[in-house]
């Protein structure tokens, strides 16, 4: 039986409306609904909202948004009561699906400004995500692209908080095999699709955490959503 993990063509045309569908979204999102003293939950109901407007089938997995020192968990579940503020960072992760497949994509962008600290962690952030990306590679190991996302955090002296894996495969299922982690013994193949999305979450303080997803054998990211940090 062949492998779930190499996609069909019928899969990937899928993953990349889905993909599609959550640049759109996100997008929109940020070119007029992100306003002071709206909360997660509002812009967690935007996003839903917004994708079965574009035709998704639904969410992928729950969204996460996250507002200021909420960041700092990286599975954060909006609260109603949690408001953005200037100076805060959001974070967003949303995904949607579509034909079945589903999409995975995390941006953080800067609410009225940044402060030099959000910047630097941002930028390192960024760093980490595309040079991990830019290794994957059929024939490479899962556990070398989460080291090369993990040794830049840390040079940097943010390695302890670095706190998950650096990626995961994507279908059917919003996480499946391959597992892009410290522990992982799997080898990258042709037609697999993965998120790169490294992360730094300071406790109490702020989080940021940048997600694409790639099919390995092709180049770049699935997303257009630049990677800039964008300030609101
Ligand atoms: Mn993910």
């Amino acid at each position: 039986m062949p492998s779930r993990l190499i996609k069909t063509d019928e899969d990937i045309k899928n993953i990349l409306e889905a993909v599609r569908i959550i640049d759109v979204v996100y997008d929109k999102i940020l070119n007029g609904y992100i306003k002071e003293g709206m909360t997660e939950l509002d812009l967690a109901l935007l996003v839903y909202k917004f994708v079965i407007e574009e035709g998704g089938e639904g969410l992928s997995f729950n969204t996460i948004a996250a507002f200021g020192e909420c960041g700092c968990e990286p599975h954060h579940v909006p609260k109603k009561d949690k408001k953005l503020e200037k100076g805060m960072l959001v974070t967003l992760d949303i995904g949607a699906v579509y034909g079945g497949q589903c999409s995975d994509f995390t941006r953080t962008f800067g609410f009225g400004y940044v402060n030099d600290e959000q910047k630097k962690i941002y930028e390192i952030v960024k760093r980490s995500q595309a040079e991990a990306a830019s290794a994957l590679k059929a024939g490479f190991s899962c556990k070398a692209i989460d080291k090369i996302a993990r040794d830049i955090i840390a040079e940097e002296g943010y390695g302890d908080y670095y706190i998950h894996g650096t990626g995961h495969g994507v279908g059917c299922e919003i996480h499946e095999a391959p597992t892009l982690n410290t522990r992982s013994e799997e080898i990258l193949e042709n037609r697999e699709v993965v998120t790169v999305e490294p992360g730094i979450y300071l406790p109490g303080k702020m989080g940021v955490r940048i997600e694409d997803m790639y099919i390995i054998g092709q180049d770049g990211p699935l997303s257009k959503v630049e990677r800039e940090l964008i300030i609101l």
